[in-house]
């Protein structure tokens, strides 16, 4: 991991530059320190890839008690056996935590349960007629509003409440709120989310925090640049064990290859075109994702360097964007701005889950 870390703080110099935090989150900032004591619940979202890179700084002083909780959102993105482990790291600081992927309705389902008897207890009383306030606050772009939403959604549902849905614009990219808006989530008694703008403090001192937020999103990318953000998840990936998993899928192609010719007796540029077509158009299997993890598997399995050793790694990953390049089919005129195109089609993979699940962060008593 050493070369990987080297890489890490060399982007991490970039920090000095800043650039994320202007007027705006600043004002966010203190609008939402005048509402924390007087909400009922606060969630503190962070993001289950880096649970302790994507802490709200602002909170750290913050007594641990029932009324904060951190919620480990993008679980479906995160190496899910650390999920407990994290959870188990935080018992122990005294803090209450939640693993839970803001698209997927079961999840919400029960964090909304969870979160509407946290109410309950706190309130300590069974005449039900009374609102509660739960906000939520984080960095930008850990999936607040997404999961002000699904909360939104669910809790309507389940109370059977009509009327028409509201809807925290959702992005992608990071800053995308700006003000703090209020969702019911239940009824009897009623219970509001408060979504609130991301914020991140003005300085980042620490390089590989700084990398990390890039990598997961936090901070714009043109902020960074998306070839060093890129470069940067190749080194995890070439020293993770995740491409692995793609040597049968190399395996199948070139079986596959082989028989389709001898039985049909196509030509390698008809078969490529057959393949295509036969491939579901599904975003999770496409032909694209498809050719991306062979060459990936491909690349780090025939290297004879070493990975641990800087220079290694960066002919690893030279040759990588050179591969890339076909598999995402950009035309090799482009040159320098081809090594661009392959960085945010490789960076919006990895973003969406299609390149393996990591964990960035290490629990710290593996360090
Ligand atoms: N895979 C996955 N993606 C998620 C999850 N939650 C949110 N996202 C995605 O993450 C991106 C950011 O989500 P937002 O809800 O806009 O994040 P935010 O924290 O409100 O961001 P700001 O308003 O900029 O602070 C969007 O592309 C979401 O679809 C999740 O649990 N899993
Ligand atoms: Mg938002």
């Amino acid at each position: 991991m050493a070369a990987t870390a080297k890489l890490a703080r060399q982007i991490g110099a970039l920090a000095t530059r800043g650039g994320w935090y202007g007027p705006h989150m600043a004002a966010a900032s203190r609008a939402i320190a005048e509402r924390l004591p007087l909400v009922d619940l606060v969630l503190e979202i962070r993001d289950a890839r880096i649970p302790l890179s994507s802490e709200y700084e602002q909170l750290r002083n913050y007594p641990s008690s029932s009324r904060r909780i951190i919620v480990m959102n993008k679980m479906d993105l995160a190496n899910r056996s650390q999920i407990k482990e994290w959870k188990r790291y935080f018992e122990q600081q005294n803090c209450i935590s939640y693993g839970v992927n803001s698209h997927n309705k079961e999840n919400i389902k029960e964090l909304l349960n969870f979160l509407l008897a946290r109410v309950r207890e706190l309130k300590r009383t069974n005449d039900f007629n009374y609102t509660a306030v739960i906000m939520l606050i984080g960095i930008p772009n850990v999936g607040k509003s997404a999961l002000a939403n699904s909360l939104h959604q669910i809790g309507r549902i389940s109370a059977a409440e009509k009327g028409k849905l509201k809807h925290a614009i959702v992005s992608p990219n990071p800053g995308e709120t700006k003000d703090i808006s209020s969702l019911k989530i239940g009824s009897h008694p009623n219970v509001y989310v408060l979504d609130t703008p991301g914020v991140l403090p003005p300085k980042i001192l620490d390089t590989e925090i700084y990398s990390k937020l890039a990598l997961t999103g936090s901070i714009r990318d043109c902020l960074v640049g998306e070839r060093e953000i890129a470069q940067y998840f190749l080194a995890l990936l070439n020293s993770s064990d995740e491409y692995k998993k793609w040597a049968k899928l190399s395996m199948n192609v070139n079986d596959r290859t082989f028989l389709d010719l001898k039985v049909e007796g196509l030509s390698s540029c008809e078969l490529d075109k057959k393949q295509k077509r036969q491939y579901p158009t599904d975003h999770t299997q496409d032909f694209m994702v498809h050719d991306v993890r062979r060459t990936l598997f491909e690349t780090i399995s025939s290297f004879d360097g070493n990975v641990q050793v800087g220079e290694d790694l960066s002919r690893l990953i030279e040759t990588q964007f050179t591969s890339l390049r076909e598999a995402f089919q950009i035309p090799v005129e482009l040159d320098e701005e081809a090594q661009n195109k392959a960085a945010t089609k490789l960076l919006n993979l990895y973003r969406t889950g299609r390149l393996g699940h990591y964990t960035l962060d290490s629990l710290p008593w593996h360090t």
